[in-house]
């Protein structure tokens, strides 16, 4: 197992923790258990980056894991919403029965949005950063990158493509992509830097770099994975005609595409020396996972 394996297998449980811990303080109701759902499982990745880049700036993960929490409730949220039908209409996720498959859709979105609120709710805890600037910091980018500069917009672009007349050109549907998944990625990365009050540009432009291989090395996985270990539905994409990364470019030509990003990605951490050992091991895993 690689350092960046076990690393990450180490934060999982531990992220997870805290988030349940979270849900659990909740009262009672379809709606928590709903949470706790959604919440559930995945490989918390984006919690991982907010724990090193926290490391990497001197905070541990006993004030780390706050915001940590956060980033994986706002990605919880964004997934059971995304599977509704209105949206992209999923009925796996996580190996699992999606949320409104298991409960019904008015709990689906209830839960999502509470997920979304409990975030931010978390981030403005005394505990989530040094200095109320810095939480401040957090609660503001955070807002920035899921919402209608961020994650929202990379959505409704994507729901815009589908009833397009023609497909996205490459230059839009990298536009689409770094609200949809990069937005969060980015944020996630640059939270330790925020943390810190230190610059987070060298890691903005990491996450700009990871993000975009994240989401081509999925498209990847839609063409060539298997949905056993993936926990979900695939080939959905090009079943619906939809312009990705392996339409535009070929499925050799957004592996080369993905693996240049990897590069540029780990070219971003320079500046942090050997300090970032794992998260340039993360870049070279979002290229090659699975799942
Ligand atoms: C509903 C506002 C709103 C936004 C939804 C995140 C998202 C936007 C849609 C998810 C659809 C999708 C499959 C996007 C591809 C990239 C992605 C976010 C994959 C899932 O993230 P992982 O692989 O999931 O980190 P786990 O399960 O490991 O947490």
């Amino acid at each position: 197992m690689s350092a960046f394996a076990r690393a990450l297998a180490e934060h999982a449980p531990r992220i997870e923790a805290r988030l349940q811990a979270e849900i659990a303080a909740l009262p009672g109701s379809n709606v928590r258990d709903a949470m706790a759902y959604a919440a559930r499982g995945g490989k918390k990745l984006r919690g991982f980056l907010v724990l090193e880049s926290a490391r990497l700036h001197g905070i541990g993960p006993e004030m780390a894991l706050q915001a940590a929490a956060a980033i994986e409730a706002i990605h919880s949220y964004s997934l059971a919403h995304d599977d509704l039908p209105a949206m992209d209409d999923d009925d796996l996720r996580r190996g699992q029965p999606t949320v409104h498959v298991k409960w019904n859709e008015a709990t689906a979105i209830l839960a999502g949005d509470a997920l979304q609120t409990l975030a931010f709710g978390l981030l403005a805890r005394p505990d989530a950063a040094p200095t109320a600037e810095a939480r401040l910091a957090l609660i503001a980018s955070l807002a920035d990158a899921s919402g209608g500069a961020g994650m929202v917009l990379g959505q409704a672009l994507d729901i815009e493509a589908e009833s397009a007349d023609s497909p996205l050109t490459l230059q839009e549907i990298t536009a689409l992509q770094a609200g949809k998944t990069g937005a969060l990625i980015a944020w996630s990365a640059c939270a330790g830097a925020r943390m810190a009050g230190a610059d987070p540009a060298p890691l903005a432009a990491y996450a700009a770099a990871l993000g975009l291989a994240f989401q081509i090395a999925d498209d990847v996985l839609d063409v060539e994975g298997d949905a056993g270990l993936a926990g979900k539905r695939l080939q959905k994409d090009a079943d619906a005609g939809k312009a990705t990364f392996v339409s535009l470019l070929g499925l050799d030509g957004a592996k080369a595409r993905a693996r240049a990003l990897v590069a540029d990605a780990q070219d971003a951490l320079a500046c942090y020396g050997s300090g970032a050992h794992l998260l340039c091991d993360a870049a070279e895993f979002v290229i090659t996972r699975e799942n």
